[in-house]
């Protein structure tokens, strides 16, 4: 178990993550306080997650940080997340795989308000390079994987047809920089002598601002920017984005789940993928 934590934002907070993930101002009621219907993305709900330190190098061989990438993300909404507030975060492993080359750690954080009620899970999937190897050590104890939403895990294979929605945006070269300031201050997405470590050449986006982007995409198309439209959101960032490449967002309405994946036009290439959004609330192609 990783120590209990707090997280205090503001509608400021709010403004800020809403840039980050490609909000402009015209989306005024993602980035204007006095909008009537103001208030966060339900994807705000990722950001408490930074605030969690785990010392990998305690338990994972050859650990490099600049060798972390972000793997899957998995969010889960209980109540709306108020426009500020405080949360106590409660962190935990949920699982340490050993894939060979690599090590995969899944961490929990569960999010309660001031009354003590559960607001929001997050599962966070990094795939950390040339740190594997660790389950052939003689004293090596395997863990138990704890219990997971069945969301987290699902494979979400769009279907066949083309998509019912697709959304192309193209992010600012300085995208990085101003989403950082939402918590991910690595150094892979800023230093190009960091990021050159990690193998990138040019400082790589936060897979947690695709995802945003991705999430403002499907809450634009089906959910009519309704923040109670979303229960759960899950992805798996399948390759990396370089800051000033456009991301397109294609989306499958399939029952109560919107299936998405993210392509970077320019490379022709997969961002995101086994996408998907759990409704709350009945889609309404917007
Ligand atoms: O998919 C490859 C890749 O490059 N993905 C993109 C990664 C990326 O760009 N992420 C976003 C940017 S990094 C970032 O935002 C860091 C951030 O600052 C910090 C994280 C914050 C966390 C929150 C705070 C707590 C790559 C390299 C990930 C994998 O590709 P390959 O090496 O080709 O893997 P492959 O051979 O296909 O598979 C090997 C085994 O690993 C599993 N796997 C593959 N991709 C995975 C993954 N598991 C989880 N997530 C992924 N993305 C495969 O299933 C396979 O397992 P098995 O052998 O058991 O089938």
């Amino acid at each position: 178990r990783i120590p209990q934590e707090t997280f205090t934002y503001s509608e400021r907070d709010v403004i800020l993550y809403a840039l980050g993930i490609g909000a402009t101002r015209q989306d005024l009621s993602l980035v204007y306080e006095s909008d009537a219907h103001f208030g966060p993305l339900p994807t705000f709900g990722v950001l408490p997650m930074y605030k969690m330190a785990i010392s990998y190098d305690e338990f994972l061989p050859n650990y490099n940080p600049m060798k972390l990438l972000h793997g899957e993300q998995f969010l889960e909404l209980h109540k709306p997340l108020p426009t500020s507030g405080t949360l106590t975060t409660k962190a935990q492993i949920v699982d340490v795989q050993d894939k060979g080359k690599a090590a995969v750690v899944v961490s929990r954080v569960a999010c309660y308000d001031e009354s003590g009620a559960l607001v929001l899970q997050n599962e966070s999937t990094v795939f950390i390079r040339d740190s594997g190897g660790f389950s052939k050590h003689p004293k090596f104890q395997a863990p138990v994987p704890a219990q997971r939403n069945p969301d987290a895990t699902a494979a979400n294979q769009p279907p066949q047809r083309a998509p019912d929605a697709v959304v192309r945006e193209t992010t600012s070269e300085n995208q990085a920089a101003l989403y950082r300031l939402s918590g991910d201050y690595n150094p892979l997405h800023i230093d190009p002598q960091m990021s050159s470590i990690g193998g990138f050449k040019t400082p790589i986006l936060h897979g947690l601002c695709t995802f945003g982007f991705a999430a403002r995409h499907v809450m634009q198309a089906f959910g009519n920017n309704d923040a109670k439209f979303l229960k759960t959101i899950k992805a798996r960032f399948t390759g990396h984005v370089i800051p000033g490449e456009t991301l397109e967002t294609q989306m499958w309405l399939e029952g109560n789940k919107v299936l998405f994946q993210v392509r970077v036009v320019e490379r022709d290439s997969w961002a995101l993928q086994a996408g998907a959004v759990a409704l709350a609330v009945p889609a309404s192609q917007a």
